[in-house]
């Protein structure tokens, strides 16, 4: 068996797209789609994206044919722990990846997700505008008790993944790319305390991604990330989808205004800008950031390998 793949990053965040070999998953929307995905297909998640194929860094993304034609494609996302929400680095490394096969045209297009519909304009330059799901502050100022860490307190919002985002710690690590273990420690804590109390987004999810904010080490950022993602390991962009939940809680908070541009910083120093756009009264996140191509493979699966479905 084999399944073809092209590989990218976007800000130091690598994206694997599916292409071909792997069987469409059944359902009538791309979120049944996505939870036959989980319940059936897991075996072929994992021997894509786990050692020895992938790595835990890698989120990956099924391209299956769009339940309405007037969207450019559905995309399926997941990663080492699971299938995700939303991806907007992950969007940005799909809308890359059909530029180079000549599948896409610069300008508008539209992209069927499990979370709904999203917009992406493409520049000639291979810049990529996203246009995200709606995005809402959902709690306020939920405080949590650490091991290690002491107090912390934070903000959860949607922004097509749950996140907890952190604004006030007793004993916070600075974010910097050398404290990146510690800043992992620090979030795998918070996360596991939340999940312990019991807190979850409005939808009865887990909050799964936890971000904390520092100031900005290049020219023009406005604040310096580091994002937690649930499989532990932590997006070398600057997370598409964190970005629009912090989008939306400074804005729901009164701290930024319509089309206000924040330059988003990740913990390896690249970028995203941001704004938001307020649709029907619905806080709608835009975010602009562009992906490479770094590989063109055909991942191949021999069934008398004792690691064929990946390392667990
Ligand atoms: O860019 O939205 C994102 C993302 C989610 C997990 C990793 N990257």
């Amino acid at each position: 068996m084999q399944i073809e793949i092209i590989d990218s990053h976007t800000g130091g965040e690598p994206t694997r797209v599916v292409l071909a070999g792997w069987p469409f998953p059944e359902g009538a929307t791309l979120a049944e789609q996505r939870e036959y995905l989980a319940t059936h297909q897991d075996h072929l998640r994992r021997g894509v994206i786990l050692e020895p194929r992938g790595s835990d860094v890698i989120v990956g993304a099924l391209l299956v044919p769009p339940t309405d034609d007037r969207h450019c494609t559905g995309m399926i996302f997941f990663n080492n722990d699971g299938v995700l929400g939303m991806c907007g680095h992950g969007t940005i490394g799909v809308v890359e990846t059909l530029r180079h096969l000549g599948r896409i045209k610069t300008g508008r297009s539209t992209i069927e997700t499990p979370v709904g519909v999203i917009t992406v304009d493409l520049e000639e330059n291979g810049n990529v505008t996203l246009t995200n799901v709606e995005s809402y502050l959902d709690q306020t100022d939920v405080e949590v008790t650490t091991p290690s860490f002491g107090r912390v307190s934070g903000d959860i919002a949607w922004g097509g993944n749950w996140f907890y985002l952190v604004h006030e710690a007793d004993n916070a690590p600075e974010v910097t790319f050398e404290n990146r273990d510690i800043l992992t420690d620090f979030t795998t804590e918070i996360r596991r305390e939340l999940d312990k109390s019991g807190v979850r987004g409005r939808d009865g999810h887990k909050v799964d991604h936890v971000e904390v904010f520092g100031p900005p080490s290049v020219e023009g950022a406005t604040s310096k990330n580091y994002v937690l993602c649930p499989g532990n390991a932590y997006d070398r962009s600057p997370c598409g989808t964190g970005t629009s939940a912090k989008l939306a809680m400074l804005y729901s908070h009164g701290k930024i205004k319509q089309e206000e541009r924040l330059v988003q910083e990740s913990i390896t120093g690249s970028t995203f800008t941001g704004w938001v756009t307020i649709e029907d009264g619905k806080i709608i996140p835009h975010i602009s950031g562009r992906a490479h191509i770094t590989a063109q493979a055909a991942l191949l699966f021999d069934e008398d390998d004792p690691f064929c479905w990946g390392i667990v």
